[in-house]
C-alpha cells in the first residue's frame, strides 16, 4: 500500500468531443502489407463503417472497400461468423479457411496498439454450423443476458484478471487518477466505478449497445466510450498524458515518500525533472523520500512473482525464528494473483502469542534484518487498535494494527526465476515491503482488506448502505443490533460488555464475513475490481 495520504487539486478543463465528423479519403501509407482487411457493413451501419475504415487506414492497414480475392481479414460487429458466411453465400462469394473472420473487437484493440494484435479465441466469429446463421450463444458479439443482473457494488461482481475491456479501462483509470490529482472527488468516483465494472463483464465492448443495463456508466464515461470505439482511442485519456502537470505527478508520485502534496509543492516551485528536485540544496527530504530516491531505479521495476515468493521465504523464515506458531500470508494485488506490483504485502497473526509477544515480532524481526544487513529501509507504526472500537466510516482509512513499511535487499540468488542466475549488475533488488501485525481473532478482516482493489471499498459501502452494518479491516458490526452501545475501553462494565459482543459479528475466515453480508462468496482472484 501507499503509506502517504492522498491529497488533491483544481478542476479541469472540459473539451468538446466532436462526433459523427465526415471522413475524408485522404490516402495513406500502407504498413502492414501482409494484411487485407474489409469492414462488413451489415449491421454495423455505413456512417460507423466508413469511420473505421477511415481511422485503420490512417494506422496504416489496408481496407479494400469492396470484398476481392486478396481480402484476408473480414472484420464484422453484432455478427456471428454464421451471419458473416450467410452474407457471403448471398454475395454468391466462397468462402477460403484461410480467410479470418474477426469481430470489431480485434480491430479496435489492433487501432489502440497502432499494429495488429494477436488474433485470440475472443476475436474469433463462432460458426455455428448445424442451425440458422442467426447470433450464436457463447459467440462475443452476442450481449451476455447477464447485463441485466450487474450489480452496482464490485463485491457483488466476479473481477478476475482476464479483462476484455481493456482498451476502455486503461482510458479511465487515466481519466480517474487526473480526477483524483485534480481534487474532483465525484469525477475520479464515477471514472473508478465506471471501469471497475467494465472490467467485470465477460465480453468486450464493441458497440454502444452493448453498454445497455451496465450500472455505473454515465454520460461522460458513456461520451468516452464512444470516443473509444469509433477512434480506437480515448482523446480525452491521449490528452491527459500530454499534459504536463499530470506527468509532473506522475513522476514525482513514483518517488517513495511523495504524496500528492509534496508533489504539487514541487510542481508549484517549477520542478519538472527529478535530477533538479535532487541537487536542489534548498530542498528539505524525509527519510522515506530519501530512501526513496536512493533505491528509485528498484523500486520503479514492479516486484515480478518470483521475487514476492522469495520476499515470502524471507518473511516467513524470519517470522517463525521469533513465533514459530504465527501464519504469514502474502495479501494485497499478489493474492489476488497480479503478476507484479508495486509492492509486497503480508499479513502476521498467532493463535498462541501473548499481547506482548505480539507487539515485540515486528521489532525482532526488523532487528533481525538489520544485523544482516538486509533491512534498507523500516518504519514501523504502532497499533492504536481498540477492541469496541465501532468500524470507521471513512473507506479510505488506515486501519489500526500495528504494521511496517520497509525496503528489504533482496539477493538475486534467492529468487527461483528462469531469468535468475544471469542477472547482472549489483546482485540484489530494493524491494518494498509491508508487513501487519494483527490479533488472531480479527484475521479474517485484517486478510479481507489487505487483499484489497475497489473491490474491498464496496464491500464496505454495501454493509453500509444495503445491510446497516459496519466494516473494516478489524470488524463487522452489526447497527441493526445495538444502536445505542458505546463502550470506551475505560468503561467495561459486563452489561454492555455483553451487548458489544452482540453487534460485532465474529468471523474465522472471509467466508463467514461473506455470509454475514448475505454475500455469495468471491475469491480472491475474483476481486481485481
Ligand atoms: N489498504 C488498506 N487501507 C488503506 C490502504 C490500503 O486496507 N488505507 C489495503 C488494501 C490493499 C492492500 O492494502 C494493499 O495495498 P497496495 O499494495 O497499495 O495495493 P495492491 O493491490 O497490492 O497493489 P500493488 O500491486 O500495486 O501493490
Ligand atoms: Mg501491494
Amino acid at each position: 500500500m501507499d503509506p502517504l495520504q492522498a491529497v488533491h487539486l483544481g478542476p479541469r478543463k472540459k473539451r468538446p468531443r466532436q462526433l459523427g465528423t465526415p471522413v475524408a479519403s485522404t490516402p495513406y501509407d500502407i504498413r502492414f502489407r501482409d494484411l487485407v482487411l474489409f469492414i462488413l457493413e451489415k449491421k454495423m451501419g455505413t456512417t460507423r463503417r466508413a469511420f473505421l475504415m477511415e481511422l485503420a487506414r490512417r494506422k496504416g492497414f489496408r481496407v479494400e472497400n469492396e470484398l476481392s480475392d486478396s481480402v484476408t481479414h473480414i472484420v464484422a460487429e453484432n455478427n456471428s461468423g454464421s451471419d458473416v458466411l450467410e452474407w457471403l453465400q448471398l454475395q454468391n462469394i466462397k468462402a477460403s479457411s484461410e480467410l479470418e473472420l474477426l469481430d470489431i473487437s480485434w480491430l479496435i484493440e489492433c487501432m489502440g496498439a497502432g499494429k495488429p494484435v494477436e488474433m485470440m479465441g475472443r476475436h474469433q466469429l463462432v460458426v455455428n454450423r448445424n442451425s440458422s446463421p442467426s447470433p450464436v450463444p457463447g459467440s462475443q458479439n452476442v450481449p451476455a443476458p447477464a447485463v441485466k443482473k450487474i450489480s452496482q457494488y464490485a463485491c457483488q461482481r466476479r473481477t478476475t484478471l482476464n479483462n476484455y475491456n481493456q482498451l476502455f479501462t486503461d482510458a479511465l483509470d487515466i481519466l480517474a487518477e487526473n480526477d483524483e490529482l485534480r481534487e474532483n472527488e465525484g469525477s475520479c468516483l464515477a471514472f473508478m466505478r465506471a471501469s471497475s465494472v467494465l472490467k467485470s463483464l465477460p465480453f468486450p465492448i464493441t458497440s454502444m449497445k452493448d453498454t445497455e443495463g451496465i450500472p455505473c456508466l454515465g454520460d461522460k464515461v458513456k461520451s468516452i466510450i464512444e470516443g473509444i470505439i469509433e477512434d480506437g482511442e480515448s482523446s480525452e485519456a491521449k490528452a491527459v498524458l500530454n499534459d504536463e502537470r499530470y506527468k509532473s505527478f506522475k513522476l514525482f508520485t513514483s518517488v517513495f515518500g511523495v504524496g500528492l502534496k509534496t508533489a504539487e509543492k514541487w510542481f508549484r516551485m517549477g520542478f519538472r525533472t527529478l535530477s533538479k528536485i535532487q541537487s536542489d540544496k534548498s530542498l528539505r527530504f524525509t527519510q522515506m523520500q530519501k530512501a526513496g530516491f536512493l533505491y528509485y531505479e528498484d523500486l520503479v521495476s514492479c516486484v515480478n512473482r518470483p521475487e514476492a515468493e522469495a520476499v515470502s521465504m524471507l518473511v516467513k523464515e524470519a517470522v517463525v525464528t521469533f513465533l514459530p506458531d504465527a501464519l504469514v500470508t502474502m495479501t494485497g494485488g499478489f493474492r489476488r494473483g497480479k503478476m507484479t506490483g508495486h509492492d509486497v504485502d503480508f499479513l502476521i497473526t498467532s493463535p498462541e502469542a501473548t499481547e506482548d509477544e505480539e507487539q515485540q515480532l515486528l521489532h525482532k524481526v526488523t532487528d533481525f534484518w538489520k544485523q544482516q544487513g538486509l533491512l534498507l529501509y523500516c518504519d514501523i507504526l504502532e497499533s492504536t487498535f481498540e477492541k469496541f472500537k465501532q468500524p470507521s466510516r471513512k473507506v479510505d482509512a488506515l486501519d489500526h494494527f500495528q504494521k511496517c513499511f520497509l525496503i528489504l535487499k533482496l539477493d538475486h540468488g534467492r529468487v527461483h526465476s528462469e531469468k535468475s542466475g544471469q542477472q547482472e549488475g549489483k546482485g540484489w533488488k530494493a524491494i518494498r515491503v509491508d508487513l501487519v501485525m494483527c490479533p488472531y481473532d480479527r484475521r479474517a478482516f485484517a486478510l479481507l482488506g489487505w487483499t484489497g482493489s475497489r473491490f474491498e471499498r464496496d464491500l464496505r459501502r454495501y454493509a453500509t448502505h444495503e445491510r446497516k452494518m459496519m466494516l473494516d479491516n478489524h470488524a463487522l458490526y452489526d447497527r441493526t443490533k445495538g444502536k445505542t452501545v458505546t463502550i470506551s475501553p475505560l468503561d467495561g462494565k459486563v452489561s454492555k460488555l455483553q451487548k458489544a459482543l452482540r453487534v460485532f459479528l465474529e468471523a474465522e475466515s472471509e467466508e463467514e464475513i461473506f455470509a454475514h453480508l448475505g454475500l455469495d462468496y468471491i475469491e480472491p482472484w475474483e476481486r481485481n475490481a
